[in-house]
């Protein structure tokens, strides 16, 4: 049986930021003393009991970088569908909106999860799009600092950032330092940070996709309609998706100013 549990008051409207002046616009350090913990809920997909939860670190947390409070996705089924879900908030009008995070697993690898932002009120069905998704590989399984921009969502009001931990083989996902910013503490300058920084094309896309970016690509990820994360060539700046099935996928393109997120269809 499915089960939705409710922790705290899901509707409650966290004012975090200064309207109109760049900064902090939502920040959880999941610490005893965070003001907003309480205002986070989870969701347990699978009904196994095993969900989210926040924990001091254990030892074997400690020995891949996370310290203090963090919250964990387990699962005892090795196919866990867990959602946590932040209070709701409301992005900034203007400003380069920024998400970051910090993300590991002391399991191994396939750990994959995904990461929504939906109105509040949301019935989330799973059919949701994604804004980002991956699949962390062997050396993302330390605690691992994730950095992209949202700023497609710029003045949206009332809305919840939701952590999946789902079509994964690995039982536990760690989650610390959920922070989004807009323009004046953002870690990028804002020419970096805006989407226009990397470019793809064609889109639709036949056998070769450009990926052109003002800064240096560190790695490329297909991901396809399932989540899975497919082994593509990236070389010359260039994907080659000659042999992929025509559908549509997500490509995770790492820069040396953050994470940056693209849908394509290739024909
Ligand atoms: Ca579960
Ligand atoms: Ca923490």
């Amino acid at each position: 049986m499915k089960q939705i549990l409710i922790f705290g008051a899901l509707y409650a409207s966290v004012q975090v930021y200064a309207q109109g002046i760049g900064g902090i616009v939502f920040k959880e350090t999941f610490e005893l003393d965070s003001p907003t913990m309480a205002n986070w809920s989870t969701a347990d997909l699978d009904g196994d009991s095993n969900n989210w939860t926040n924990i001091a670190v254990t030892p074997d947390l400690e020995a891949i970088g996370f310290h203090g409070r963090v919250q964990v996705s387990s699962s005892a089924s090795l196919s866990p569908d867990n959602l946590l879900i932040s209070p709701v908030f409301d992005f900034p009008p203007t400003g380069n909106l920024d998400l970051s995070y910090t993300i590991g697993s002391p399991s191994g690898t396939p750990v994959h999860y995904a990461i929504y932002i939906l109105p509040k009120g949301t019935v989330f069905t799973g059919n949701e799009t994604p804004v980002f998704e991956e699949t962390l590989t062997p050396e993302e399984t330390i605690a691992t600092p994730r950095n992209m921009d949202i700023s497609s969502f710029e003045g949206q009001q009332g809305v919840q950032i939701y952590f999946r931990h789902y079509n994964s083989t690995q039982f536990q996902l760690v989650l610390d330092d959920v922070l989004v910013t807009s323009d004046s503490v953002n870690k990028m300058k804002a020419s970096d940070a805006n989407n226009t920084s990397v470019k793809i094309y064609p889109n639709p896309v036949a056998n070769y996709l450009n990926i052109k970016s003002d800064s240096a690509v560190k790695s490329v990820k297909v991901i396809d309609n399932f989540g899975n994360n497919r082994n593509a060539l990236f070389q010359d700046g260039k994907i080659d998706l000659t042999n992929f099935q025509p559908g549509n996928y997500t490509i995770n393109i790492e820069t040396e100013n953050g994470m940056i997120s693209k849908k394509i269809i290739k024909k």
